[in-house]
């Protein structure tokens, strides 16, 4: 269970303050979403609100007042206690609660963001809200911002921008502290085990949706929330479409299986977890090569995800490796360079190798800055996830071998979750086994 720790939030509300310098910004709650009918899908709170905060409830909004003296700059809105709701929906920390617990310096009812809101807002230089949304407190916001063009037009103060958070709370988010590497640590943790619960259960499963009950069932078990992302179970011609997540089709034996699946812990942090195993125990010759090639480019990959490399570069090994292995066999033909140029291989290869990982899966922070690669450094955490997906959906393009079918219906991805360091990279997933040797039986 996630237990509130108090200094954690405290200090990453302080950083906060601190880049804002006089600007207030509104970061608002999610709120619950339809499924169908009355009822609604699971709350996943908004992760910049939950970074903030650690307050996990329903159309909350928190106010954060750089321009304010100390002891009145963190500011919460919050459904109020009711008896009668929480009889239905469950507990509520209320008014009272959001002070107390969650150390906010004044809380209210969120019934009364639309009077309070321009009187917090007055006196700061800026707005820092997410346009695009936020519809239920956009146009309060709007209507506080034109209001203060009209004040500054006349007085010479008030807000003249809104400016989105994410410029000052992406790049927070993307370096990670001891806290977060640990919490990341379980959650990859679990997910890891729960790949290797699948490795060692395969011979007796015979459909996909076994599997995935199998791979989600451990994550509840292990008090995780659930899935971090639809779980995609893609057994033979259904790995190469990269988002499956119908996962019910009957296992053969013959195919390979890819599972593409990680939990989320009580706090939101994620695992992120690919393995592609023999279902019958065996790989195929054609199976087999084509799994060394992804197992090879994911192995280099990894290794160049060191401090002062970048996220392209990281690609870019992967996807020499995948070319050259291609050319090899055949399935590619011509110059490496000019394969990779050209953009040739991606009827086979069609995806980036790797991805940010912390509160979202695809976690925030930029991976350049135009020209320039965002350099990798302690405390990042990201995914290496080279795949190659053999079918005709794609043509071939003009010039390129055609494709024998008996490479058809092949789709394999590795990928781990890896911690950079300043000396090597730590790969936090490496208890999800993937030599070939370990899954074959
Ligand atoms: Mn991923």
């Amino acid at each position: 269970m996630f237990k509130l720790n108090n200094e954690i939030f405290e200090k990453r509300r302080e950083i906060f303050l601190n880049k804002l310098d006089g600007k207030a910004a509104i970061i608002p709650a999610a709120s619950l979403v339809k499924h169908h009918a009355d009822c609604e899908y699971p709350f996943r709170q908004d992760s910049n609100f939950w970074y903030l905060t650690g307050f996990d409830e329903p159309d909350a909004i928190a106010l954060f007042l750089s321009h304010k003296p100390k002891g009145e700059r963190f500011i919460l809105f919050v459904s109020p206690k009711d008896v009668i709701s929480e009889v239905w929906h469950g507990f509520r920390w209320g008014i009272e609660g959001a002070e107390k617990e969650f150390k906010a310096d004044k809380a209210h009812s969120i019934n009364d963001i639309k009077d309070l809101l321009p009187v917090y807002i007055e006196g700061s230089d800026e707005i820092v809200f997410s346009i695009g949304k936020y519809p239920r407190i956009e146009k309060a916001v709007l209507e506080i911002f034109t209001q203060q063009l009209e004040n500054r037009s006349r007085l010479g103060i008030g807000a003249n921008s809104i400016q989105s958070p994410e410029i000052y709370l992406n790049h927070m988010r993307l370096i990670k502290s001891e806290f977060e590497i640990n919490r990341m640590r379980e959650a990859i943790q679990i997910s890891a085990e729960a790949h290797e619960l699948v490795r060692k259960s395969i011979s007796v499963k015979n459909n996909e949706r076994q599997i995935q009950g199998l791979i989600e069932g451990f994550f509840l078990e292990k008090g995780a929330r659930g899935p971090a992302y639809n779980s995609i179970i893609a057994s033979g011609d259904n790995a190469c479409i990269l988002h499956y997540t119908s996962n019910n089709s009957p296992l053969s034996k013959k195919d390979l299986l890819l599972v593409d699946a990680g939990c989320s812990l009580t706090d939101y942090y994620n695992g992120d977890i690919t393995r592609t195993i023999p279902i019958g125990g065996k790989f195929s010759k054609e199976q087999k090569i084509i799994y060394e090639i992804v197992l090879d480019a994911q192995k280099n990959a990894i290794n160049s995800a060191v401090t002062g490399s970048n996220s392209t570069t990281v690609h870019n090994v992967a996807l020499k490796i995948l070319v050259e292995g291609l050319k090899e066999i055949g399935l590619l033909r011509g110059s490496t360079d000019e394969i990779i140029d050209n953009g040739l291989y991606k009827h086979l290869y069609m995806h980036r190798t790797g991805h940010w990982l912390g509160l979202d899966v695809h976690d925030v922070g930029a991976y350049r800055m135009g020209d320039y690669e965002v350099q990798l450094q302690n405390g990042m955490i990201l995914t290496v996830e080279p795949g190659i997906y053999i079918s005709d959906r794609i043509p071939v393009p003009d010039g390129q071998p055609s494709i024998d079918e008996k490479w058809k219906g092949i789709g394999i991805r590795i990928e781990d979750d890896i911690l950079v360091k300043d000396k090597e990279p730590e790969n936090l997933s490496i208890a999800a086994l993937k030599e070939i040797a370990d899954l074959e039986f």
